[in-house]
Parts: C-alpha cells; sequence; structure tokens
C-alpha cells in the first residue's frame, strides 16, 4: 500500500469547510487504500502565539472531530506531532539545507506576515514549511493529501529530498501532492475569490463543522452570489455560485452536472435554501460523535499513545538514517 501522510493544525478548534474538503475528506478515504498516516501539528500552532489551556483544549477537539467525520485508528495511524520529537529533529537537519531566499519565496509566510506585520512575526512562521518537509520525509510518504494551498510545501518538499539524496545519498521517498480537482479549494462565502481561511477579515463567510448548525444554515443562506439567476458552475464568471455547487457536490455525493440540472430554472434562493439543510443534515451527526469522543478522554488518551507508538516505530529509524548520512557520530 503506498503511504500518505498529512497534518492539520489545531488552531481554532473547530475545523473549517475548506479543511475539511480540501483535505481531511479524503484522509477518511484514504484509510482504505493506504498506509495512511495523519496527525494534528501542535508544533505548527505556536507559530502565531497560543494560550496554553486553549491550545491543549483545541489539540483534543481536534483529534475528536478527525475521529467524528470517520478516521479509524485501527485503519490509519491518528498522533500529535509534538509527540514524536523526531519531527523537530529532522526539522533541524531541513533548515540547515534550505536557502534564506529559498524559504522567503514561500507564498504562505508572505502572505501570513504581511498580515501580522514583522514585529509580530515569528521565525518560526518563517521555518514552517520546512518542518512539514521533516513531517512528510520523516514517514517516506508518497502522496500528501492537501487543500490547493498547500501545493508549494510539497514542492519545497521534493525540492529538499532530492537535495538531501543527491549530498548525502539515496535515503528520502520524494512526496507527490495527492490534491483533488474539484475541491482543492473551497472559497469564502462572502467573498468567493479568496479562500476560505479562519483568519478571513468577516466570519459571515467562514463555516465551522462544530458551530450550531442553525448558524452555519443562516450563513449559507446569506452566501454571496451575483446579479445573474442562472444556476451555472462558471468558477470565473460566476465564483460565488461555483463554490456552493462545488461543496454541494462533495457533501451530498451527487455531480455538479447532476446539480445544474436539478436547479434549472430555479433561483438561486433555492440553491441556498436546499444546501443549508444538505449541509444541517449532513453536519449534525458528525457533531454528536465528536461529542461522544470529547466525553470520553481515557478513550482520546489511548487512541493517541496507540498512534504515537506507531508513528515513532516508522519515524525513528528514517531519522537515524539521516544522522548517519549526515555525518552524525553514533551515539555510544
Ligand atoms: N479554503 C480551503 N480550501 C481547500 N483546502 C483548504 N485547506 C485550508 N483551507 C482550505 C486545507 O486544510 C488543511 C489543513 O490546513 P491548516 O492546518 O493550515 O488549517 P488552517 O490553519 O485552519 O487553514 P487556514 O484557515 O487556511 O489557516 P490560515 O487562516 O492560518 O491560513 C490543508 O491541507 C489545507 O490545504
Amino acid at each position: 500500500r503506498p503511504r500518505v501522510l498529512s497534518g492539520i493544525q489545531p488552531t481554532s478548534g473547530s475545523f473549517h469547510l475548506g479543511n475539511y474538503l480540501g483535505a481531511v475528506r479524503q484522509w477518511v478515504s484514504l484509510q482504505d487504500t493506504h498506509d495512511a498516516f495523519y496527525m494534528v501539528v501542535d508544533l505548527h500552532a505556536i507559530t502565531v502565539p497560543q494560550d496554553p489551556a486553549v491550545l491543549r483544549e483545541n489539540t483534543r477537539v481536534s483529534v475528536a472531530q478527525l475521529l467524528g467525520v470517520g478516521l479509524d485508528p485501527d485503519r490509519c495511524t491518528l498522533f500529535v506531532q509534538s509527540h514524536v520529537p523526531e519531527h523537530a529533529q529532522l526539522a533541524w537537519l531541513m533548515n540547515c539545507l534550505t536557502g534564506f531566499g529559498e524559504a522567503a519565496r514561500m507564498t504562505q509566510f508572505k502572505d501570513k506576515s504581511a498580515k501580522q506585520g514583522s514585529d509580530a512575526t515569528t521565525v518560526g512562521l518563517f521555518t514552517y514549511p520546512i518542518l512539514q518537509v521533516a513531517d512528510i520525509l520523516l514517514y517516506q510518504a508518497e502522496q500528501v493529501p492537501v487543500g490547493e494551498d498547500q501545493r508549494q510545501h510539497v514542492e519545497l518538499t521534493r525540492d529538499l529530498a532530492e537535495r538531501f539524496n543527491h549530498r548525502f545519498g539515496e535515503t528520502f521517498t520524494v512526496p507527490q501532492p495527492y490534491i483533488l480537482k474539484e475541491t482543492a479549494k473551497i472559497f469564502d462565502l462572502q467573498d468567493p475569490t479568496v479562500k476560505m481561511s479562519k483568519s478571513a477579515s468577516s466570519p459571515k463567510g467562514l463555516v465551522s463543522l462544530l458551530d450550531e448548525a442553525k448558524v452555519s444554515a443562516k450563513k449559507i443562506k446569506s452566501a454571496v452570489t451575483d446579479t445573474d439567476t442562472v444556476i451555472a458552475y462558471d468558477e470565473k464568471e460566476k465564483p460565488g455560485v461555483s463554490n456552493l455547487l462545488a461543496i454541494y457536490s462533495a457533501i451530498s455525493g451527487r455531480s455538479v452536472a447532476e446539480l445544474v440540472e436539478h436547479f434549472e430554472g430555479k433561483m438561486y434562493g433555492a440553491l441556498k435554501t436546499e444546501l443549508a439543510e444538505v449541509f444541517v443534515e449532513w453536519v449534525t451527526p458528525i457533531q454528536q460523535r465528536v461529542n461522544l469522543y470529547l466525553d470520553d478522554p481515557a478513550e482520546l488518551d489511548r487512541v493517541l499513545a496507540k498512534g504515537a507508538e506507531k508513528a515513532r516505530a516508522v519515524a525513528a529509524p528514517v531519522l537515524a538514517t539521516a544522522y548517519d548520512r549526515i555525518g552524525f557520530l553514533p551515539p555510544v
């Protein structure tokens, strides 16, 4: 079975629809066909300030959500990044192989640091794509299921794997991004030209999985569309309507073409109302399952202990090989 690896930040507690449709949904289906490693990336979360108690709580909520949407610890390896110290260790090696200019070209860093201003931007935020490189290479992952915004980081991973292999001998698998075209980028409901993101300027465009379903339904019903009236898929001319169709299609399993036919002759209001209903029906049982996991902290601990053990069994020998290849004296 080919190996996949991916991670998600525990920064806001609830995942949003972009996280789910762009990445996590694929994680669930890949469990059956791939040797899958998934983690909650708490090391990445501290690249921006975190309240310790909130971070701890959000990490548990993130794990519960991953289980609630269908990850099965018997069919995948689910763990918390800081439980596997090899991530930070391999990241140092990768830092030392990365050019400063190369890191400075990462568009996510440029966007986020521009929003924060240079005094609030940490060196951790600057090097976080390199930690991500280590995350992926530690598991010799062949594919990395992510949203479009992460493509550049997977490219960096490929470059660094090749650089390491070239300088020190064949060591790392060079991974491929696994990005599904239909849900590669889910857009903000209020501004369908920018990606749905938890750091959006207005919360109205963001649909969070754990928000009260009524609140999300209201946001869907007030999504921005356009002045035309025809329900059709056209990302350029009709970004708002196309985004709603992509979300509807992914949640319901019905193709966009089928939905366009279904809505023929109907107004935008019909699409929004129906999608709001479909969303509430879909998210309610997920929220119930998440709550069940949150009510059983002992079970969450068991899942994470087992996950960390399985992850370390793969990561430790890979790190040891990299240490050896780079010329570190073996510990005596
Ligand atoms: N809008 C999106 N469409 C498709 N995929 C998306 N992802 C994020 N937004 C979209 C994918 O979700 C996975 C987890 O990303 P993350 O850990 O970076 O999550 P986040 O910090 O919650 O993402 P945001 O909202 O995009 O964060 P900020 O506001 O910090 O920029 C990744 O695979 C990502 O591609």
